[in-house]
């Protein structure tokens, strides 16, 4: 493998690559800044249990000491996780001065799916990705999650966006970029906490078999984009739209107040809506990215099977 002079794929994961095994590939920065500690960290090794479970190899990605990671070890979990919001959250932007410098990064959507495709990996598993923010047309806050959908061939199941974000607005600019957007057994766009939106998806598919094959035309066409699988909330744990909504609507009029903008937006809203909704947000995050882990795996696993 002719492997990035910044990449280290740990041995299990390129064992997995090598042999035309299936890999997922998990971020970072919902460990270090998606969720409280230590919560993080037992969702981030329950979640790589999970996708041995269904027959694939978990590759956790993160920048540590300036090196790109394919693969952590659940020391360096836990490093992630108790560290927290004290490890910068890397973009595409912020990949060349964290690694010329030796520093750590957490990988978001972005990132992941750039070291992701790096070192050979096409499945990606995750809660929610960045989006077109509310109010984005004076602001300009738009995730760097869209651009890298459109532009690196990777596959990210999530659970549909939070509506933190504007939507209606996310769903515009994707197709701009030219991302499909497929919805898990569903017609609806999930909205993360809830498995509807009011907003269509591209495509219903409903096996991870179709998933991979849609996926594995998308590639050999060379169309080089990514493909968004969302992945609606398991109903028993789904919330009550009207309870996290009001939650949302708080934590967005308080980082306004507050003069919060740029990288920080995102990271102060979701632990202003954990902490709102005391605890069952965060119950219900971590079943959502379960159910995706599964569903990623068994697409890996599908994927590899037709090569
Ligand atoms: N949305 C979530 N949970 C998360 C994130 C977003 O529900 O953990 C994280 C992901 O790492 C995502 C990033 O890639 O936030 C997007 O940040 P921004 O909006 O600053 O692009
Ligand atoms: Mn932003």
């Amino acid at each position: 493998m002719n492997l990035n002079r910044f990449l280290d794929v740990n041995p299990e994961v390129a064992e997995a690559i090598a042999q035309g095994k299936p890999v997922v590939a998990l971020e970072s920065t919902i460990i270090s800044h998606g969720m409280p500690y230590p919560q993080n960290v037992e969702t981030a090794l329950n979640v790589e249990n999970i996708i041995r479970q269904n027959g694939a190899v978990p590759a956790t990605i993160a920048i540590i000491g300036g090196r790109l990671k394919a693969g952590l070890t659940k020391e360096e979990i836990e490093y992630f996780g108790k560290k927290g919001q004290a490890i910068a959250k890397a973009s595409r932007r912020d990949l060349a001065v964290l690694c010329a410098r030796g520093e750590d990064g957490a990988t978001t959507v972005t990132t992941t799916m750039i070291i992701a495709h790096m070192a050979g990996i096409q499945v990606f598993a995750t809660g929610g990705i960045g989006g077109v923010h509310r109010g984005a047309e004076t602001t300009m806050d738009i995730s760097a999650d869209l651009e890298e959908l459109g532009r690196t061939p990777v596959m990210v199941v999530c659970a549909g966006a939070k509506s933190i974000l504007d939507l209606g607005l996310t769903l515009e600019y994707l197709e701009t970029h030219g991302v499909p957007v497929i919805g898990y057994g569903t017609e609806e766009l999930p909205a993360f906490y809830t498995r509807t939106s009011g907003f269509k998806v591209d495509y219903r598919i409903d096996t991870p078999e179709e998933l991979a094959a849609a996926f594995k035309a998308q590639n050999d066409m060379g169309l080089g984009s990514g493909m968004l699988v969302t992945n609606p909330i398991p109903e028993e744990f789904s919330m009550d739209p009207k309870e996290i909504n009001a939650a949302i609507d708080r934590a967005i009029g308080e980082c306004k107040e507050q003069g919060i903008h740029g990288k920080a937006t995102t990271p102060f809203l979701l632990a202003r809506v954990a902490e709102l909704t005391g605890g069952d947000s965060l119950a219900s995050n971590i079943q959502l990215v379960y159910n995706n882990a599964k569903v990623a795996a068994l697409t890996a696993k599908s994927y590899c099977g037709m090569n």
